[in-house]
């Protein structure tokens, strides 16, 4: 009984403390680390089917989740092996395996700054297999257990800091006007620019790529007359562009807010690709991040995109793509173009994305016009009340919001004024609202005609539609 605790304690004792040396390793050295390589597999390998509602469940707290339950079942193999009876041979060959595994998935999506990761990986695992078969005592558990979680959390402390960076200031040719639509005293609406710490982060990275800016190049390639290779300077030097528009995950849903508006700054992709010279007019640009993960874009769709570099005046945060990342307004996150960019190529045929590999329709998928309550969305006072929220229909933009209460006919609401037509616009109705619960409705109507459906419907395959509506307790 009690030995068998005691050899039990070592496994979790030696994969706990494993798996933290190969942490603070990997964010000392800057690098993905094993726990990162084994949670991005899982990602990377799981079926749409699987994703969906995870991402429906979990929200913003997806990728801890995974990092936490991976980090779990490590540690929980390591318990059961350390309560086999002691098999030196064997320990070393279980152990070895586990290193050569976590040694071979930190080195799938590395970055060209990444290659510190095999070192990570060695060091990381060697200290599984010494610690493994180190003859720890149950007394010696506590204190290597509470080493390895204080390293951990440092480890994961340092690199939050990193991910949270915030930019250095950029400059536009064209600066635009400060962002004003007259709702800046609505009650409970968004903010019209989404504060850059406020955006939306979605992407398939377990954490975004570190990139050294110095050496890092954009290169235009394939069907062009002119390989270009430009540097971050090269962009900003060429005179930046300042333009308003929300990005729209196609995974947002009726309330959600994973979606953004943003002010941003960038290329105008048209610039880049007259300077390269397609060779063809009808192909694809393929979009390229640092790590493989790719996304294109039909060359008829990116008259109006732009290589962004900056968001609301600042170079783009690691979590946002920096150094640089395509956006085409209009086009759903997943379809809009690479973060973390590296490669613009033209491809005669069509390429097999990222998305497109798991199951999703070819892009590209343009954002369906969409409409949230922003306020209120539980209780008010009965009486008089506003009601305030956010609409889009990128490019477009949007004609009018309309809404309903309990059932009864839409009433047009009043629009703030219009940012850009890519940009989301403010709106706002006042009710008078009895004692008594209430549903609220709203929906937009697009620039060009088209109204929002009413039919309720997942992301997926074109995004959300239906209502968003909300119950609202009038007391
Ligand atoms: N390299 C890379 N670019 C990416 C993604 C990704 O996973 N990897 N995700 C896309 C998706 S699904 C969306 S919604 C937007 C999100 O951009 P944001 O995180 O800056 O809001 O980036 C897009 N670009
Ligand atoms: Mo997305």
């Amino acid at each position: 009984m009690g030995r068998g605790r005691t050899s039990g304690n070592r496994g979790f004792v030696a994969a706990l403390s494993g798996l933290a040396a190969a942490e603070t390793v990997a964010a000392l050295l800057r690098s993905r680390s094993p726990l990162d390589a084994i949670s991005q597999f899982v990602v990377d390998h799981s079926p749409r089917s699987l994703v969906e509602p995870v991402v429906r469940l979990l929200k913003e707290s997806d990728k801890p989740v995974i990092r936490g339950t991976v980090a779990a079942a490590v540690v929980a193999m390591g318990g059961a092996l350390g309560r086999l009876p002691r098999h030196t041979k064997r320990d070393l060959a279980v152990v070895s395996a586990v290193a050569a595994t976590g040694w071979w998935l930190t080195r799938r999506r590395a970055t060209p700054d990444d290659q510190a990761s095999v070192a990570t990986a060695a060091v990381g695992l060697g200290a599984v297999s010494t610690l493994a078969t180190l003859r720890s005592q149950t007394s010696a558990a506590l204190p290597v257990s509470a080493v390895a979680i204080a390293g951990t959390l440092a480890a994961q402390w340092h690199l939050r800091e990193e991910v949270a960076c915030v930019g250095r200031p950029l400059f536009a040719r064209n600066p635009l006007p400060p962002a004003i639509d007259g709702a800046e005293d609505w009650p409970g609406v968004a903010p019209l620019i989404t504060p850059v710490d406020e955006f939306y982060v979605t992407d398939a990275n377990m954490r975004p790529p570190i990139i050294d800016v110095d050496s890092w190049r954009l290169t235009v390639t394939g069907e062009v007359a002119n390989e270009l290779s430009l540097s971050h300077d090269d962009l900003v030097d060429s005179g930046l562009v300042e333009f308003d528009a929300a990005m729209v995950c196609v995974h947002n849903r009726l309330g959600w807010d994973r979606l953004g508006n943003g002010r941003w700054l960038g290329v105008p992709l048209t610039r880049i690709l007259d300077e390269a010279a397609p060779t063809t007019l009808d192909g694809h640009l393929v979009t390229q991040a640092v790590d493989g993960w790719d996304c294109s874009i039909p060359l008829a769709s990116v008259s109006h995109g732009y290589v962004v570099l900056g968001l609301n005046g600042r170079t783009l945060t690691a979590a946002h793509g920096f150094p640089a990342r395509v956006f085409v307004p209009g086009l759903y996150g997943q379809y809009t173009g690479a973060k973390w960019l590296t490669c613009l190529r033209i491809q005669t045929a069509p390429n097999s994305d990222y998305w497109h590999a798991r199951g999703w329709t070819r892009g590209p998928l343009h954002v369906r016009p969409l409409s949230r309550i922003d306020h209120p969305r539980r209780r008010v006072s009965a009486g008089s009340v506003q009601v305030t929220g956010v609409a889009w229909a990128p490019p477009v933009g949007v004609r009018a919001v309309e809404v309903a209460v309990d059932g009864q006919n839409w009433q047009p609401a009043e629009l703030a004024a219009e940012l850009a037509p890519a940009a989301w616009r403010r709106w706002r109705v006042h009710l008078e609202l009895s004692p008594g619960v209430h549903r609220i409705r709203a929906r937009c109507t697009a620039a060009d005609g088209s109204v929002q459906d009413s039919v309720p419907r997942p992301p997926f395959p074109v995004g959300a539609g239906g209502h968003h509506t909300v119950t609202i307790t009038a007391r």
